[in-house]
């Protein structure tokens, strides 16, 4: 039923958004079901993107919605700090039975953001605690995101998201991004050149000395800067340049985890195991906040020194495990469960690639680069107005009922894992066409 625009649009500030040009046409969702929302104009609207890379198993899932609904009543809230309940160490035991082995210990958190801080907390110290208190230095990577705090804005590598605010985190290095357009432009799934950008962390260390580097941080595939898929050999590289100078890896799941790349997590996809993993989104198919960071059982061991009524990691939210969050995680990963869907990616993903490609051709379209269920088609700007274009073609779906996303002027799709073929088809058409009236 179509519901009308009553609301004062003005006292929200938005986030990431363009508030004045959203504010004379707003795009207002009201309800959404399996691949589709509803807007308030009552028009169904493909949901290209999962929400924003999060609701993996389509939207309104009965278990989840039973789960989060029963925890209400249940129990509201369980102070996390000193106090536990039992949902908590249910969906611990849990999700470590997905985690590569190895990553068996949880922390919770209620983001992506707070996830990313977290687990650079960790990395720091974890080395003091073990007497390597000179290491402190981070590494991050160019065009990396890892959320908006000041943590993740320090490690992370878009210049928008920095340039704002200040000199952020002190001892930040990067290493460089691994788009490289000119050998590995229109390559189906991983690109076959590029494996030697990982050796930058060598020159890092030169520079630095291993002594003083805590971590290094990367997003197995870059999602929010445009979908920049691993070269082959590359991350088996970072973990042997991190193994031989006892450097924490850390691998930013917070997109690729929960079955995106077609297993659980891309570091299975890849072959790959990092030390710590953030993970976010699909963890909760998005419905209620909450994010994780898995740890090693030897980075756990070597915080439970000292007396054993002193708290041994002073950090935590109020939030941390909230129970209608985990209640929502636990009704997640039943339906995950149930449906396949932590490895239906690796199914699709043939299917979703041709039809991505077969843009290759359509006006200003420079690059298509996919993995498992991600899809990025990169066009040329228009002249003097960068991300322009993209966005004109997301204004373009949007109207032929596509929700796609855009950044810089890269399309990126990350539809739903429960997608049919028809879906896909939809997709790629709509696209194709917006792909032709921004020419
Ligand atoms: N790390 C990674 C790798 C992410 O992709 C975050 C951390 C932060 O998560 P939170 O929950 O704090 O937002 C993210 C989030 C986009 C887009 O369309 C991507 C994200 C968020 C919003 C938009 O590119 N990723
Ligand atoms: N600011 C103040 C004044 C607080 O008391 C707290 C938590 O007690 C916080 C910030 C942090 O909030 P959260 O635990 O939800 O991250």
């Amino acid at each position: 039923m179509a519901q009308d625009l009553n609301a004062n649009l003005d006292a929200y500030w938005m986030p990431f958004t363009a508030n004045r040009q959203f504010k004379k046409a707003p795009r207002l969702l009201t309800r959404a079901d399996g691949m589709y929302f509803t807007d308030d104009k009552g028009r169904q609207i493909l949901d290209g993107i999962a929400g924003l890379w999060c609701v993996n198993a389509g939207h309104n899932r009965p278990k989840i919605v039973k789960a989060i609904q029963e925890q209400a009543a249940e129990m509201d809230f369980a102070p996390p700090f000193q106090m536990g309940h039992p949902k908590a160490f249910e969906l611990a035991e849990k999700l470590v039975q997905l985690t590569p082995a190895g990553l068996n210990k949880v922390f919770y958190t209620n983001s992506g953001s707070e996830s990313v801080d977290t687990a650079l907390k960790m990395a720091i110290a974890y080395h003091r605690v073990r007497g390597e208190g000179a290491r402190t230095r981070l590494i991050g990577r160019e065009r990396g995101y890892h959320g908006v705090n000041f943590g993740g804005i320090s490690v992370g590598g878009m210049v928008a998201n920095r340039k704002m605010f200040g000199t952020m985190l002190g001892g930040v290095d990067h290493i460089r991004h691994t788009h490289d357009p000119a050998r590995n432009a229109f390559s189906v799934g991983q690109p076959a050149h590029g494996a030697e950008f990982a050796d930058d962390l060598e020159k890092l260390i030169a520079l630095h000395d291993a002594s003083t580097i805590a971590a290094v941080i990367v997003e197995p595939v870059a999602g929010s800067t445009g979908v920049l898929i691993p070269p082959q050999g590359y991350l088996q590289r970072l973990r042997q340049i991190c193994d031989k100078h006892g450097i924490l890896l850390i691998f930013d799941e917070v997109i690729t985890g929960f079955g995106r790349t077609g297993n659980p997590f891309a570091a299975q996809t890849f072959g790959v195991t990092p030390d710590l993993m953030t993970v976010a989104k699909g963890l909760t198919n998005g419905c209620v906040p909450m994010g994780a960071v898995f740890a090693t059982q030897n980075i756990y061991d070597a915080f439970m020194n000292g007396p054993e009524h002193l708290i041994e990691f002073f950090h935590g939210y109020t939030y941390s495990a909230h129970p209608l969050a985990c209640a929502a995680a636990l009704g997640t990963l039943e339906t995950y469960a149930d449906e396949g869907l932590l490895t239906r990616a690796a199914e699709m993903q043939g299917y979703f690639a041709e039809c991505l490609h077969s843009l290759k051709g359509e006006p200003n379209v420079i690059d298509i680069r996919n993995i498992g269920l991600i899809g990025g088609v990169e066009l040329t700007p228009l002249p003097g107005e960068p991300a322009k274009r993209a966005f004109n073609v997301f204004l373009d779906c949007w109207d032929k009922g596509l929700l796609v996303r855009t950044t810089g002027d890269t399309v990126a799709l990350s539809p739903p894992l429960v997608i049919e073929r028809p879906h896909i088809d939809r997709i790629i058409d709509t696209l194709r066409g917006a792909l032709r009236r921004a020419a």
